[in-house]
């Protein structure tokens, strides 16, 4: 045998009898680990539900895809930033505006860190956040009906990557600049720009209404020119603070990879919000440029584009106190803050440890001068011995982020040497440690960020997973793996495939949402302008060259039978499904439809598009199978000259 272990094969299952490792080194190395006690704890029965709600961002794909823990099974994507043929979005009249910036309509995004709405640090079941790294923008999904409210553009910036993140009652969402921008935009060379001091970043707080979750840009804080990455919020004593890291300090703008890799401690930035809203309620910002949209669903279900103007801008020298710079080695990409708001750990790409800072400690360094070792544009930089709580040594290659479990422990993830290490708080001791097949980015724990973790299950987020799945050609899916971290050391459970690239997830006990979700749309309450809610007032009503179908649509026909227009047409249909039963969806397409699909959910009205360019009998139906007679759901749209 190969590995250590003995293959067996039980019902159909691959099954590994797991030896015993000492710790400290990765057990099973290439292997796999699976029992059969590994298979019940996964098995959710036919007809039973899982535990957890898994929420991943899409990557690449601009989505947020849902699964359910410990199964696997993927229950839903929710389109989000990117247009989605399946359902409509993006491409129906009520949606389309969802995704208008300042630059036009954008129809794709990259989306990286889900945040559950949280209240005193727990997880609270309202909204999921999720960035738009390419184009920035933020989008908040209602958790009652996993649908995308609302999405808001973030001037003065450039790439929405360290982003959103929370404050400890989801007061504020935290979205610091990626690259380094002039700001306000100008035409100069990159050269210059970077020579004279041009390339400048921005941390934005957006506002979220705590009734109506509604976003609002509140302030910019301008940041010297480096670039910031993932962030985090404190809680409990250092709730007033946030932390972001920053790499690339070297402001290097070509051959990065080396160039940016020169200074052995970058930053974390500490930064005091509150501090900063007084400042500007003293008047110590000043008004600013920026051009950004508000895309909001309106309560008539139509998503309403506002564009806004205009920022408050705050500069560090004037409100000092504000930030911090506390030396972190080297590169870091994620910080984290722990469940009691106290330890803040950097996590360094390039370092050989993982720092801890103190938030106490930092508040003390902050009253003695002497551990100001120098500042940068009005920002002092800390000794980094004056803030730091420990480090953990020799944890592994690479380290990217970090989740805790709620009983002590945190969860770092590393990218080079591929494996998760479990190290212990105050003593910074690496207690176990395993392999993740293969190259781990984020991890997750359901509350892994919050004040309130579910220690129960770990997902790996893994970048690369070359021969776990059948092959599907040169591309294949990233790939999760499903941790049991309920006892003293990590246990593989399962591997299961991901839609797009994961980058962070999160996860939260279904008991929190399952009573709230939502099943119809009430009929009586459908205030769409172009609702129909009897057939007898289905229409056809034409303005000129637009014609406003007022269409129906129940099991097993659409109301009007047929319907009448003339090459040149501009078609509207508007869609009202009028069943009042779960589940009973319709869909409604034409042939030749130029965009899209349109699903109708119970109670709803959905308005798609079709120009009309040539003449003859062009049949639509129901693309959603919806009852015995489905298949006779279909019906003529004749077009004549
Ligand atoms: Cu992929 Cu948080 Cu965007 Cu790390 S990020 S891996
Ligand atoms: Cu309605 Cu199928």
């Amino acid at each position: 045998m190969k590995y250590l272990h003995q293959m067996i094969t039980v019902l159909g299952l691959s099954v590994a009898l797991a030896g015993f490792y000492g710790c400290g080194k990765p057990r099973d190395v290439g292997g796999d680990i699976l029992d059969r006690d590994a298979a019940q704890k996964v098995y959710v029965a036919p007809g039973q539900k899982d535990e957890f709600y898994e929420f991943m961002s899409g990557g690449f794909s601009g989505q947020v895809s849902v699964y359910g823990l410990p199964s696997g099974r993927l229950f839903k994507t929710i389109p989000v930033f990117s247009q989605f043929a399946e359902n409509g979005y993006g491409y129906d009249e009520e949606s389309r505006n969802m995704l208008m910036t300042s630059q036009g309509l954008i129809p794709w995004d990259d989306s990286h860190h889900p945040q559950l709405s949280q209240t005193k640090g727990e997880i609270d079941g309202k909204w999921l956040f999720i960035n738009g790294n390419n184009t920035p923008r933020i989008a908040r999904i209602n958790l009652k009906t996993f649908e995308t409210e609302e999405i808001i553009e973030i001037p003065n910036t450039g790439g929405n990557h360290p982003s959103p993140f929370q404050t400890e009652n989801s007061e504020y969402l935290m979205s610091a600049t990626r690259f380094s921008l002039p700001i306000p935009q100008k035409d100069i060379a990159v050269e210059s720009a970077a020579s004279q001091g041009d390339l400048k970043g921005t941390v934005t707080l957006v506002k979220v209404d705590p009734a109506t979750g509604r976003m609002s840009v509140e302030l910019q804080v301008l940041v010297p020119g480096f670039d910031y990455d993932i962030s985090h919020c404190g809680k409990g004593p250092s709730h007033d603070w946030c932390f972001f890291t920053t790499y690339n300090t070297e402001q290097a703008y070509k051959m990065k990879e080396i160039e940016s890799s020169r200074n052995d401690k970058d930053y974390i930035l500490a930064f005091n919000w509150v501090q900063a809203k007084q400042c500007a309620e003293q008047g110590k910002s000043k008004d600013f440029g920026g051009t950004y949209y508000n895309n909001f669903r309106a309560s008539n279900s139509i998503t309403v584009s506002e564009k806004r103007e205009g920022v408050k801008l705050l500069d560090p020298v004037d409100c000092p106190g504000m930030m911090y710079y506390l030396p972190t080695p080297k590169s870091p990409h994620g910080t984290d803050v722990d469940p009691s708001g106290e330890y803040i750990v950097g996590a360094g790409k390039l370092a050989t440890v993982i720092p801890v800072h103190s938030f106490s400690k930092l508040m003390k360094a902050i009253q003695d001068k002497k551990n100001v070792i120098k500042e940068i544009q009005g920002i002092p930089v800390l000794d980094y011995q004056s803030t730091l709580a420990g480090e953990v040594v020799k944890p592994c290659l690479g380290p990217l982020h970090t989740e805790f479990d709620g009983k002590g422990f945190a969860y770092t993830s590393c990218f080079v040497s591929s494996e998760i290490v479990k190290w212990k708080l105050g003593t910074w001791e690496v207690v176990d440690r395993v392999p993740a097949y293969y190259s781990i980015g984020h991890l997750s724990i359901p509350g892994g960020d919050s004040a309130k973790p579910y220690g129960k299950y770990m997902i790996a987020l893994n970048k690369i997973a070359k021969d776990r799945y059948l092959p599907t050609g040169p591309e294949v899916t990233q790939s999760a793996q499903l941790y049991d971290i309920s006892g003293d050391r990590m246990k593989l459970l399962l591997d299961f495939p991901t839609v797009g690239e994961p980058h962070y997830a999160q996860g939260v006990p279904a008991s929190l949402l399952m009573p709230n979700s939502q099943k119809i749309h009430l009929l009586s309450e459908n205030s769409h302008p172009y609702a129909t809610k009897n057939e007898s007032d289905a229409k056809v009503a034409r303005e000129g060259n637009i014609v406003h179908v007022y269409m129906t649509s129940i099991r097993s026909h659409f109301k009007p039978d047929v319907v009448e227009a003339k090459v040149g047409d501009t078609i509207y249909f508007h869609v009202t499904n009028l069943e009042q039963d779960f589940d009973i969806d319709h869909g409604f397409a034409v042939e030749g439809m130029q965009n899209a699909n349109i699903l109708i959910m119970p109670g709803e009205t959905k308005t798609i598009r079709y120009e009309a360019k040539s003449a003859g009998i062009f049949p639509f139906y129901c693309t959603d199978f919806c009852s015995a007679l489905h298949q006779e759901m279909q019906q003529y749209l004749r077009i004549s000259l």
